[in-house]
C-alpha cells in the first residue's frame, strides 16, 4: 500500500488526489510521502533505544509453544530458547507471554497474605484485647530484649538505628555504662555498651578483633541518663566534657519522677522520633529488686519505675525496649520472684498498662442500670 501511494506520488499527484483515490487519510498519505523524501524508503525504519531483549523468532517460538501446551512453564521454555541459543531471563519470558494476553496459563506465586490473615490483622490492630486480668493496650512496638546483660543494647541500639532514622535513648541505670575500652577499670563489658555507639566517642575506641561491624549511631545529644548513682570518674567525666543529659537519684529527689521525665520528653522529643528505652533492672532499689550482677543501694522505688515507663509510654514514641540485668542465678527464690515481677510490672506499664485503669474502644455495649422495677439502658 505505501509503495502504491509513492507510485502515485511519482506520477505527478499531489497528496490530496491520492487520498481520494485510494480512501486513506490525508495525514496518512503526507506521512508516507515525507518519510520517503527524507530516507529514500518506505519500510520501517530501526527505532533508537534499548535493543528488545528476546528476538521476534524467539517471541513467536514461545506464543507457539504456550499455545501448544497451556501447561507449559516459564521455565521449561527459558530451557527451549536455550536450545536455539537464546539466552532469556525468566521474567523476560513471563512479561513476554503477559504483553500477549497469556500470562493466565502460568501458575502465579501465593499471596504472602491470605484473606483470613488480612482480616485478623485488621481486627486486632490497635485494639484492647482482654487479657485474664487486665485490659492491654497494644502499642506498636517493635523489639523487645529480655532479661539479658546490658552490653546487648550494643545490639539493639545499632539494629534499631539501622531500621530507624533519628531514634533517642532513655537510659534507666544505676550505672553510665560508658567506660571506653581504655577507661575501664573492670573491664566489664556491660560497663561500657554506651562508648561504642556514641559518635563523639568513636575515636576513642581502639580497633578490636569482632567488634569491627560497631558502627557508632547515636549522638551525645540523642541520649538522656534516669536514676544515675554510681559513676567512675572517667564516666563522670565523659558525661561532663560531652554535656550528655543525665538524672541522678540527686535530680530525682530535688525534682520528683514527674518533672524529670516531663524534662526527659521536652529535651529529646524537639521533633518526630522513635524512643528507645534500655532499662537496666539495677535503676530499681535493691530491696525491691536483688537478683542482678551490679545492685546499688538508694534506687528508684517501683511507683517511680513505673511512671517512668507509663510516662514513656504515653508519648506513643516507645519503639525499642530492652530490660536487662535481671539474673535468676543470683538471690534465693523470693528475691529471684520479686525482680522478676518488677521487672515484668515495667513491661506492662511500657506496654500501655495503666494504673488508672482502663476499657476496650469497642466497649460499648450500654451500661444496664438495674432497678427493681425498670431497667435503663444507657447507650454509651
Ligand atoms: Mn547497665
Amino acid at each position: 500500500m505505501r509503495t502504491e501511494v509513492i507510485e502515485i506520488y511519482q506520477s505527478g499527484k499531489g497528496y490530496k488526489a491520492i487520498s481520494k483515490v485510494l480512501g486513506l487519510q490525508r495525514t496518512t498519505v503526507r506521512a508516507i510521502i515525507h518519510k520517503w523524501q527524507k530516507h529514500g524508503t518506505v519500510v520501517n525504519l530501526p527505532r533508537s533505544g534499548r535493543p528488545t531483549k528476546i528476538t521476534p523468532r524467539a517471541q513467536r517460538r514461545l506464543i507457539r509453544e504456550v499455545t501448544k501446551d497451556p501447561r507449559t512453564t516459564s521455565k521449561e521454555l527459558q530451557a527451549s530458547l536455550a536450545s536455539i541459543k537464546v539466552s532469556v531471563h525468566d521474567s523476560t519470558i513471563r512479561k513476554r507471554l503477559g504483553k500477549n494476553g497469556l500470562h493466565g496459563r502460568f501458575p502465579r506465586r501465593k499471596p504472602l497474605l491470605s484473606k483470613k490473615n488480612i482480616r485478623n490483622k485488621k481486627s486486632g490492630r490497635g485494639q484492647i484485647v482482654f487479657h485474664t486480668t487486665v485490659y492491654i493496650y497494644i502499642v506498636k512496638i517493635d523489639c523487645q530484649c529480655l532479661f539479658l546483660h546490658h552490653s546487648l543494647a550494643i545490639g539493639s541500639i545499632s539494629g534499631h538505628a539501622r531500621s530507624q532514622n533519628n531514634l533517642c535513648v532513655v537510659w534507666v541505670d544505676a550505672h553510665a555504662d560508658i567506660n571506653t575500652p581504655l577507661s575501664t577499670p573492670t573491664g566489664n563489658i556491660h560497663g561500657q555498651p554506651v562508648s561504642y555507639l556514641l559518635k563523639e566517642l568513636h575515636s576513642k575506641i581502639p580497633v578490636m578483633p569482632g567488634f569491627s561491624w560497631i558502627k557508632p549511631c547515636i549522638s551525645a545529644k540523642d541520649i538522656v541518663y534516669i536514676g544515675l548513682r554510681d559513676l567512675d570518674p572517667g564516666e563522670h567525666y565523659i558525661i561532663q566534657h560531652l554535656g550528655i543529659k543525665s538524672f541522678s537519684m540527686w535530680e530525682l529527689d530535688h525534682l520528683g519522677i514527674s518533672r524529670v521525665m516531663e524534662e526527659t520528653c521536652d529535651y529529646l522529643l524537639t521533633k518526630y522520633r522513635p524512643i528507645h528505652l534500655s532499662f537496666d533492672i539495677d535503676a530499681i532499689d535493691p530491696s525491691l529488686a536483688p537478683a542482678t550482677g551490679t545492685p546499688m543501694v538508694g534506687g528508684l522505688t517501683y511507683r517511680e519505675g513505673v511512671y517512668l515507663a507509663e510516662a514513656i509510654c504515653k508519648t506513643g514514641l516507645l519503639s525499642v525496649l530492652d530490660l536487662v540485668e535481671v539474673n535468676p542465678n543470683l538471690g534465693n527464690t523470693e528475691e529471684v520472684a520479686s525482680t522478676v515481677n518488677y521487672a515484668l510490672g515495667i513491661i506492662l506499664s511500657s506496654f500501655g498498662y495503666v494504673r488508672g485503669g482502663s476499657h476496650p474502644s469497642h466497649y460499648n455495649r450500654g451500661i444496664r442500670i438495674f432497678l427493681p422495677f425498670l431497667i435503663l439502658e444507657l447507650n454509651q
